[in-house]
């Protein structure tokens, strides 16, 4: 018997591809809700660090699209690690599978706030995003950042920030800031 978690999850995948609207580049890949099935998914695909720029990977609770859109994401936010180029070989796909193991393993007290996770591969730099319901819920918004911090055994000086979704879609200069950090 499989070992069931407690919630199901959706992969996808995002391809970029300037010909079309940036909606129909996301694809789902394949969903899951055991221990098994989820390392039988990872180990048949490629590592973040090997996706072509430009492109992401997403894990989200079963029936939430990794959009901003979703009536899940539509008051939420997302807690935010960049990294630098040189990053990409030898941290990322380790702070990836961290944070896909916190999400499933749902080691947040808070963890209905999550709504799934996102890897942008990106030649200005790569990002981690854990994206939560919503930015207004303090309290769980920085317990979830507080935990991350801990659990990806972040250097002291690295600063994961929080974005309210609503901020991104509006930027209108080339940065949009934090409301929160930790
Ligand atoms: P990104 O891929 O999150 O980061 O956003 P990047 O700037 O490092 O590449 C790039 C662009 O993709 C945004 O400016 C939007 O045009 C589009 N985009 C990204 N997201 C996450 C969404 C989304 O959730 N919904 C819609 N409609 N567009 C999005």
């Amino acid at each position: 018997i499989k070992h069931p978690l407690q919630n199901a999850w959706t992969l996808w995948y995002y391809e970029h591809d300037r010909s079309q609207v940036w909606e129909n580049n996301v694809k789902e890949i394949a969903s899951f809700q055991t221990v098994e099935d989820f390392w039988s998914l990872y180990n048949h695909i490629k590592p973040a660090s090997e996706l072509k720029q430009g492109n992401d990977y997403s894990l989200f609770k079963r029936g939430i699209k990794p959009m901003w859109e979703d009536a899940a994401n539509k008051r939420g936010g997302r807690w935010l690690l960049c990294l630098d180029r040189k990053q990409r070989n030898q941290e990322l796909d380790r702070y990836w599978l961290d944070v896909i193991l916190c999400l499933i393993g749902e080691a947040f007290e808070n963890s209905e706030e999550i709504c799934g996770a996102v890897v942008n591969i990106r030649g200005k730099g790569d990002k981690v995003g854990i994206w939560t319901a919503d930015w207004n819920n303090t309290q769980a918004v920085l317990e979830i950042g507080k935990k991350l911090k801990e659990r990806l055994h972040l250097p002291g000086r690295t600063q994961l920030g929080y974005q309210i979704h609503d901020d991104v879609m509006a930027k209108n200069s080339s940065v949009t800031k934090y409301s929160y950090t930790v």
